[in-house]
């Protein structure tokens, strides 16, 4: 008997299409929004979002990271959620215990407008738009993703933040039915991260809805997350249900677990070394080479500014 063994090479077909379609998809979108915008996705036949219409977003401009786009498959199965499971595979194997609908986001502390909104009231389909960025996990891997949702500053500026917010607070579901992991002492539940208030009003500081064009796996942090895409992974926090205007800088769950190990800025820079191993090179999700890592993850360009004056060394 033959037996056919595809090269290694090979793409395999599920792979193939899920970047297919997103082209596709993608195209459809910016030519119908030139046309005056207003469109549904109906005919594409993929699953509506329940509540937030993810069908009129804008797409990221012709952006040289298209041409780097980590797979969808990778990027929605190697995951770190700790809520989910600690290992890589976990948050995906566990992603349906999370029940992302109806959702609602508490804001609170140092603002005007205080209050609890309803997701779909909070991100509003005009103001979606897909960015590409890299995102750079402490643990020395990285990906390029597709990320859809909304520039976060003028967000928060909707609540009206008062002169004494000088930082900004996040905070994970904690509802150990919905995420198995709380029921064990892995961290300080629940998940908690912040930002400085410039920092958060940057703007390529982004609450992120979807990617790929779809609604977020809930492994990937459904249904709201923060990207920060100069920062380690850790920073961008998953299924967001408080948000806090404070004085005074906020705790952070990775700081408070281990303060040597992860700073509260948590730039990503080459230079300054995670106790127990380089953070000079990275490897794209995918890809046996490694890269070298960029300061600020290679938007120094656009943050390096927020830092002058600060000896980044000691403030990691
Ligand atoms: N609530 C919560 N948010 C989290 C984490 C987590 O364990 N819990 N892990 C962080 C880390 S370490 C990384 S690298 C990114 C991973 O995001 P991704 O799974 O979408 O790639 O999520 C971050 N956000
Ligand atoms: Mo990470």
């Amino acid at each position: 008997m033959l037996i056919k063994i595809p090269p290694r090479h090979a793409l395999r077909e599920s792979e193939v299409t899920d970047y297919s379609v997103y082209l596709q998809r993608r195209e459809f979108i910016k030519k119908s929004l030139a046309m005056g915008g207003g469109i549904g996705l109906a005919a594409t036949g993929l699953p509506a979002f329940a509540k937030l219409d993810l069908s009129g977003y804008r797409v990221a401009e012709d952006n040289p990271l298209m041409a780097e786009l980590t797979k969808e498959k990778s990027i929605t199965s190697y995951n770190n959620f700790y809520e989910l499971g600690t290992d890589k595979k976990d948050p995906k194997k566990n992603a349906a215990m999370l029940k992302t609908d109806p959702w609602s986001v508490s804001i609170e502390g140092e603002c005007e407008k205080p209050g609890v909104i309803a997701l779909e009231d909070l991100i509003r389909p005009q103001d979606l738009e897909e960015r590409i960025y890299r995102l750079r996990c402490v643990e020395a891997w990285s990906m390029v993703v597709p990320w859809m949702g909304v520039e976060l500053g003028p967000l928060l500026q909707r609540f009206q933040p008062t002169s004494k917010a000088k930082y900004v607070e996040f905070t994970t579901l904690h509802d150990p039915a919905s995420l198995p992991g709380q029921r064990f002492p892995v961290l300080d539940w629940p998940y908690v991260e912040g930002l400085r208030i410039d920092e958060a009003m940057n703007p390529l500081s982004m609450l992120v809805v979807g990617l790929y064009g779809k609604q977020l796996p809930n492994q990937n942090g459904a249904p709201l997350r923060l990207v920060v895409p100069w920062k380690y992974g850790f920073k961008s926090i998953k299924s967001i249900v408080k948000i806090r205007f404070t004085e005074t800088q906020p705790d952070t769950s990775w700081n408070l677990s281990a303060s040597k190990e992860y700073g509260f800025y948590s730039n990503v820079n080459p230079e300054v070394d995670h106790p127990r191993w380089s953070q000079a090179r990275e490897r794209r999700i995918g890809e046996l080479r490694k890269r070298k890592t960029l300061p600020f993850n290679g938007y120094a360009d656009q943050v390096a500014a927020l830092y002058s004056g600060m000896d980044l060394k000691r403030n990691f």
